[in-house]
């Protein structure tokens, strides 16, 4: 992408009414736009990190077995009154008529919806156990939104759901998703710990926090430093090992890691002082197991193996997509900008004209940002006839992991200079051996 011809709209100033590093630097970088009050609009510099992120957690759960679908943000109030919960939801629910006059509201999560469709369709054992996601709008009106991206009223979710024939089956579910979850953060390129939550719906130990570690955190948390040792993208557990999935529960239920809301002062004393951090934290996914509560209120029943009917367990499985850009940068980025994890960044290398209007340098460039673009290496080109100073501010801004700076004196001795933006360190080489390297 040449930036003379993108929109991607920079900001020298922070925005005043932006609290938190990653708020402001959306707004100075030009991912997002507010159109109302936690509402936002998505830039192309933004909307590229959200495909990135959302495509990401795609293809973790595809490996782990769920199956994508999707669901409308508009449902119908109806359903909701089948659960009870259309009047204990509360304000937080954007309610709306349609011509007609009926009840309709635009979707905070999905658990009817899928259990009505799921009661529509499934009629015996056999279809069961399944996990169906999609990743979807919603909205909660929430009191006060703020931090940008973090607390929207809008945002993107992906949410799952599994159906089993008995609790076990529900744990082997919930257990699949614990690991699920544990590759796709760290594939992200953050380290979001798994902390039990303060009481699921239906109690019990079967509900978990993932909390990415930020100054920022909305709460404070407490964890053995062994979690930043562990590797699960590299680990060959596989989600059909019962023993082995149980087993990872295990470790983590024997790892410390809680929130405010369940820290225990008796157990935390139990982790080596060398062991110990605390920090704070901001909440990218929740898993909950919630058993029969909406099957039975929706009448969700299969036929079971031996004749008799079998009430399906359920849990149900959120990723805060949105959130997470904002998560992302909070723990990502120094004074001059952001620094996009590889897996993220909305492209891998920036490349920078020090001076558009010298032609030997112009061609150079123009002719390495083919290269880059044929070689399949996602570029930003900086083409434009602005100050190199200026534009290196901005690259730094942007935060690409990359960068190639093309100017009078390297082109004259046949080299440019390749920046690293996370470690700052700089080589001038020649544009071959720049291309090799970013392609490797
Ligand atoms: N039905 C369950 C699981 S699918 C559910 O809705 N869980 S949740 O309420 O915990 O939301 C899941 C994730 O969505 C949260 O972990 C958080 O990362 C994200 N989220 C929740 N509210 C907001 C919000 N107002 N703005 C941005 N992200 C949010």
């Amino acid at each position: 992408m040449r930036l003379s011809r993108a929109f991607l709209p920079v900001l020298k100033e922070s925005p005043s009414d932006a609290q938190i590093v990653s708020h402001k630097l959306m707004l100075r970088a030009g991912l997002v736009r507010q159109t109302a009050a936690g509402i936002y609009a998505w830039l192309p510099l933004g909307f590229r990190v959200l495909k990135k992120i959302e495509q990401i957690v795609r293809e973790e759960q595809d490996r782990a077995g769920s199956l994508e679908m999707l669901m409308p943000t508009i449902q119908s109030a109806d359903l909701w009154r089948e659960s009870g919960r259309y009047d204990a939801y509360g304000p937080e629910m954007l309610r709306i008529r349609d011509r007609h006059d009926r009840e309709m509201l635009f979707g905070p999560t999905n658990e009817e919806m899928l259990t009505a469709l799921f009661r529509d369709d499934v009629r015996s054992y056999r279809d069961l156990p399944r996990t169906l996601y999609h990743i979807q709008w919603k909205f909660r009106d929430e009191v006060r939104p703020r931090f940008g991206v973090m607390r929207g009223r809008e945002f993107l979710m992906k949410d799952a759901y599994s159906f089993d024939l008995d609790e076990a089956g529900a744990r082997q579910s919930y257990y699949t998703q614990l690991l699920a979850y544990l590759r796709t953060f760290q594939r992200l390129g953050i380290r979001a710990v798994p902390m039990k939550a303060a009481s699921g719906p239906i109690g019990g130990d079967l509900s978990h926090e993932f909390i990415v570690l930020a100054p920022t955190g909305e709460s404070e948390v407490f964890y053995d430093a062994s979690y930043e040792e562990m590797d699960w993208s590299g680990s060959d557990l596989q989600y059909g090992d019962v023993a082995g999935l149980r087993a990872l529960f295990d470790r983590i239920g024997q790892t410390y890691a809680a929130t405010d809301e369940t820290h225990d002062e008796a157990r935390w004393s139990e982790v080596p002082a060398t062991s110990q951090r605390t920090g704070r934290g901001i909440e990218v996914g929740h898993i909950f197991y919630f058993g029969t509560k909406y099957s039975d209120a929706m009448g969700l029943r299969v036929s079971g193996q031996d004749g008799g009917m079998v009430t399906p367990h359920m849990g149900s499985y959120g990723i805060g997509v949105s959130r997470l850009v904002g998560a992302i940068i909070e723990a990502s980025h120094d004074e001059a900008g952001i620094v996009w994890p590889d897996a993220v960044a909305p492209w891998r290398v920036g490349l920078v004209t020090m001076r558009a209007d010298d032609g030997p340098s112009a061609s150079a460039a123009d002719g390495l940002y083919r290269k880059l673009h044929d070689a399949g290496v996602e570029t930003l080109y900086d083409d434009r006839d602005e100050r190199g100073g200026v534009k290196l501010g901005s690259m730094d801004l942007i935060g690409l992991p990359w960068q190639v700076i093309v100017g009078p004196r390297g082109v004259a001795a046949g080299t440019v200079e390749l920046k690293n933006r996370r470690t700052g360190e700089c080589q001038e080489l020649s544009a071959e051996s720049a291309l090799e390297r970013l392609t490797a």
